[in-house]
């Protein structure tokens, strides 16, 4: 279905976060040191393969709320923004944490004069951010943020499942269309 914020059109999908041939960058939710790991960043690393691992080590290590971007080897997408969201109960405040990886990863992408970015839904998975409360941290950020864009004209948030989907897409009616 399709949102928007100031302008700027939100789109809230079911699918995998290296299958988005038609954006500039998508988001990876990323560890600490940048490398392989389970859920988004594995799918991220598995397909880019070990040129993207050449890339992020002198990146890293990043700390919780920061991002950084690089290219997307082997990926139909022109950059990877890593972000680093909290862990849910251990990087604390968590919500601002949260709120600060999605501007960062809007202010880099923006900076880099791309049209379009894609996230998943950063600290829900290993890291254990309940869905709905990530979701508002999520949708309040794009609405608070999306008025200083100049770039950016288009995001994408991917879903893993349709459950998954079906609620962002609840949470961000409710808070874009307020
Ligand atoms: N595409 C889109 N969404 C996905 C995909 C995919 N391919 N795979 C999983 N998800 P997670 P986190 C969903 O754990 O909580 C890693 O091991 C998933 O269902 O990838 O920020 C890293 O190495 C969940 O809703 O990220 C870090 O150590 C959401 O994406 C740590 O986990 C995020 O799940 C980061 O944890």
């Amino acid at each position: 279905m399709g949102l928007q914020a100031n302008g700027i059109e939100v789109e809230l999908v079911q699918g995998d976060i290296t299958d988005q041939p038609d954006i500039d960058a998508i988001v990876n939710a990323a560890n600490a040191e940048l490398r392989m790991g389970g859920g988004v960043a594995g799918a991220i690393h598995r397909a880019a393969g070990s040129e993207l691992d050449d890339e992020t080590r002198p990146l890293a290590p990043i700390s919780p709320g920061k991002a950084v971007m690089t290219s997307a080897p082997n990926l139909p997408n022109r950059h990877i923004i890593h972000c680093l969201g909290p862990v849910f109960g251990v990087d604390e405040p968590g919500s601002p944490i949260l709120a600060g990886c999605y501007q960062r990863a809007l202010e880099l992408a923006d900076d880099a004069g791309l049209e379009s970015i894609a996230f998943p839904a950063i600290s829900t998975g290993a890291f254990g951010f309940p869905m709905e409360h990530a979701a508002e941290v999520a949708s309040r950020t794009v609405l608070a943020r999306s008025g200083n864009l100049q770039s950016v004209r288009r995001m994408r948030w991917v879903l893993f499942s349709d459950d998954d989907r079906m609620l962002h897409e609840r949470v961000f009616e409710s808070v874009l269309n307020a």
